[in-house]
């Protein structure tokens, strides 16, 4: 039996006992008489000390070992408290489970760091890195959390298709596929389903899933495909309660990522929880801010990447990492928005240091409004005839939002490109690994 994961939660109980370890060899020192080989697992590293004169035969097959060869090590565990660990293991038999090729195309430990590409091209030994695979053990933490603090509100996990008729959110970003005799296309957000559901019954939903869009551009801050806490909640007053509910929502996912302690310190990272409220900015109030910063911004659109940044500045002077951009005009949000007052609407979204990690409104749930938006929009209400069937037999006020995990976790961690929060990113020219 393989003890393969544990390594560095060996006990001091198990001091002077005979232990099996498994990993992959890191680094060998061989110094002659005595060798040291350092043998890693998703825990942390350990030393093996091999005598020559005592075992030769093993210390001729652990030196000639690749690095990244996977193997299984039975010995002797020793204090000594010259190794970091406190411990070492005296091997007396090893199986050689895997032999790694060579050269490696990208080193695991080397001092240089190599070039991002290089990284994701050789994914799946980039994530071998203890500093990789902290993001992604802080990421399925803070998904627990969100889990947690959803369903204790009472919100249902639903899945909703990901192969659709017409588009999710509007708009061209839509990557299109062939679906037999017929066109469909990949959903852009489960947004047409969540709010359908809201004519059922079902109150109160969440989906973890995936977003495809065919934005073409190459950011650091887009993925073609990305992932999303999306909701949607009936019988609400107005977007408030969908605001309370998201600013909640991070506040549990921040305070999670917190507790990561190990997770973080390999990361060189600390996290200061927010404090809840999250100050609420009109987006009136946003445009003049933008203006006194000599920005050329127009009334009326979606903000520009740099417009953000410079809010985001703003907000950083007086100590404000979230905040809620509210009341954005009608035309810059989409056609399913509830219209508010003449121009504006109730769509916000959740800023986090500069960049939007959330948008979210209250909902249109009268059919005759929503075909006028629709129209308004350029879109063709026949695309959206089964959609417009859960709004005709009994649709309540209802509201929600779409939050990226990635943009959510590159901000948390203060990372400066979003492809480092997903394993195998999609963008405009890698489809591969
Ligand atoms: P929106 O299009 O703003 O809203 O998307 C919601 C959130 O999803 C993330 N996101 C992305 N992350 C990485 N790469 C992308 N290309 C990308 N696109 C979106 C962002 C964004 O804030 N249906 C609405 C939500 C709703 O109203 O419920 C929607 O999809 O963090």
């Amino acid at each position: 039996m393989y003890r393969s994961h544990y390594s560095k939660e060996i006990s001091k109980t198990e001091y002077n006992s005979t232990v099996t370890v498994s990993g992959w060899v890191e680094d060998i020192r061989n110094l002659g008489s005595i060798a040291f080989l350092i043998l890693r697992d998703k825990k942390g590293t350990l030393q093996l000390t091999i005598l020559k004169k005592k075992t030769p035969e093993l210390f001729e097959r652990l030196i000639s070992l690749p690095r990244e060869s996977v193997i299984s090590v039975q010995g002797l565990c020793k204090e000594n408290e010259k190794v970091r660990n406190g411990y070492e293991i005296l091997p007396d038999s090893v199986d050689i489970l895997s032999i790694a090729e060579t050269p490696l195309p990208l080193g695991v430990v080397d001092k240089v760091e190599a070039d991002f590409d290089t990284r994701l091209d050789n994914r799946i030994i980039d994530l071998r890195k203890p500093e990789v695979q902290a993001i992604f053990k802080i990421r399925s933490a803070v998904l627990a959390a969100a889990h947690e603090y959803l369903r204790s509100q009472h919100f249902l996990e639903v899945h909703t298709p990901k192969i659709i008729a017409s588009s999710s959110e509007g708009g061209t970003d839509m990557f299109k596929l062939r679906y037999f005799e017929k066109e469909a296309f990949l959903a852009q957000s489960p947004q047409l389903y969540k709010q359908s559901l809201m004519a059922t019954g079902l109150d109160r939903v969440y989906e973890i899933a995936w977003y495809f869009r065919a934005e073409e551009h190459n950011t650091r801050r887009h993925l073609n495909e990305s992932t999303a806490v999306d909701i949607e909640m009936a019988f609400i007053q107005d977007e408030e309660d969908v605001m309370q509910i998201l600013e909640h929502l991070v506040h549990a996912m921040w305070k999670r990522a917190s507790e990561c302690r190990e997770e973080l310190d390999i990361l060189k990272k600390t996290v200061t929880i927010p404090t809840l409220p999250f100050i609420k900015v009109p987006y009136d109030d946003v445009v003049d801010k933008i203006q006194q910063q000599h920005s050329p911004i127009q009334w009326g659109v979606d903000l520009s990447t740099e417009d953000e940044r410079l809010l985001g500045d703003i907000m950083k002077k007086d100590g404000i990492d979230f905040y809620f951009i509210t009341k954005y005009p009608l035309e810059s949000k989409p056609f399913y928005t509830m219209p508010d007052k003449e121009k504006y609407s109730r769509g916000f979204d959740l800023e986090c240091k500069g960049v939007e990690v959330s948008s979210g409104s209250q909902r249109i749930h009268d059919v005759a409004l929503l075909i006028e938006r629709l129209k308004a929009c350029g879109l063709d209400p026949k695309d959206f005839d089964a959609y417009l069937k859960a709004f005709r037999y009994g649709m309540p006020p209802h509201g929600g939002f779409g939050f990226g995990i990635e943009r959510f976790l590159m901000e948390l961690l203060d990372l400066n490109n979003i492809r480092e929060c997903i394993l195998f990113p999609r963008d405009r020219s890698r489809l591969t690994p």
